[in-house]
């Protein structure tokens, strides 16, 4: 499949349409796709045809699983840092692009949402999730961190939600994702063709005629214990609140706490309590930086191999508790 094919771009009525078009890898952003985004985002911005643009993904089961991180692995083994460069470089820029859009920038997701798919979406006004949506920051889980300003916008999300979320890899699923912070509206999956079509008529007014009512937040009972438990200041101390809860949700969070790289819970946790502090411009530059110690630490290698390339889920994280994890070394990643 040729790279313009897995971008899809046109205009329709009022709208400039994006599609993602790469289903058989759950529309996974790869340098290409990256590079397809931005021309087009750069000449809608000044074509005055295009009042509202619109992306979503093809097929039924994603929006955007993340990017191309089986590229980044070769690229990371074999040495060629200038290519690893090229991606993260490109793809933060492509999040600035649309975080500062000057038209309305509306994201339909209605499937996995995750990774660099969140890039593509949560810095835009206007994201619209189905039943269907799920989305999630699992990068702990491969021995990276929640990058494409994610460590602007977790730290933003309600009380510490964010968080726990980043660290976990929780999944966050249909009208929860409103309440969680990722979309703006829940429409359900039914509605989309009719939101789309009245997009190309009316622009972006059409949208909140398509805002169904949300149920209640199903996290609402676990809001005082989420607050709580990630609130501490380290890694080791947020396992040992989860421990005391007794509970089951803080059971199963501790649990997706010891299956993660122990390293990456701890730059992640660094870098989520700077990027409270910082601009979204600051935050994708601090994460780029801290893509170089990262991709050097043997846990990206291994959680990419262990959960993308053998699929074998069995990562041999360094070191393997996160009692063993060294303060100082996860200090000299930030210095
Ligand atoms: C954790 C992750 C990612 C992941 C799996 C994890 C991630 C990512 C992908 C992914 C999914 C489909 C693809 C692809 C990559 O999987 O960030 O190329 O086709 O992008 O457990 O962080």
């Amino acid at each position: 499949m040729s790279t313009e094919d897995s971008i899809i771009a046109r205009r329709d009525g009022r709208t400039g349409r994006i599609l993602l078009n790469r289903p058989q890898a759950l529309n996974a952003l790869d340098l290409d796709m990256i590079r397809v985004l931005t021309r087009v985002l750069m000449e809608w911005r000044d074509n005055a045809h295009v009042h509202v643009v619109v992306i979503e993904g093809a097929g039924n089961r994603a929006f955007c699983a993340g990017g191309d991180i089986r590229a980044l692995r070769d690229a990371v083994l074999g040495g060629n840092r200038a290519a690893a460069d090229a991606f993260f470089s490109e793809e933060y820029a492509l999040n600035r692009l649309i975080a500062g859009y000057p038209k309305p920038y509306v994201a339909l997701i209605d499937g996995i949402c995750m990774g660099g798919g969140i890039g593509v979406s949560v810095h835009a006004p206007y994201r619209v999730a189905t039943e269907h949506a799920m989305f999630a920051m699992p990068e702990t889980a491969i021995g990276f961190f929640p990058d494409i300003g994610a460590t602007f916008f977790l730290p933003r999300l309600p009380g510490r939600i964010g968080t726990w979320l980043g660290l976990t890899g929780a999944r966050v699923q249909g009208a929860d994702a409103v309440h969680a912070g990722f979309a703006t509206q829940f429409t359900p999956r039914t509605e989309i063709a009719g939101l789309s079509a009245a997009l190309a008529r009316e622009g972006a007014a059409a949208l909140a005629q398509f805002a169904a009512p949300l149920p209640a937040f199903s996290v609402a009972a676990q809001r005082v214990a989420i607050d709580h438990c990630f609130a501490a200041e380290t890694v080791p101390e947020i396992a040992q609140r989860l421990a005391a809860d007794g509970g089951e949700w803080a059971h199963q969070a501790l649990e997706m706490m010891r299956g993660v790289s122990p390293s990456a819970l701890c730059w992640t946790l660094t870098a989520l309590q700077r990027g409270a502090d910082l601009t979204l411009p600051q935050a994708l530059d601090a994460e780029f930086a801290l893509t170089h110690t990262t991709m050097r630490h043997p846990d990206f290698a291994e959680g990419v191999r262990a959960m993308v390339v053998d699929k074998d889920r069995k990562p041999r994280w360094q070191p393997a508790r996160i009692e063993d994890v060294d303060p100082a070394t996860i200090a000299a990643m930030f210095a």
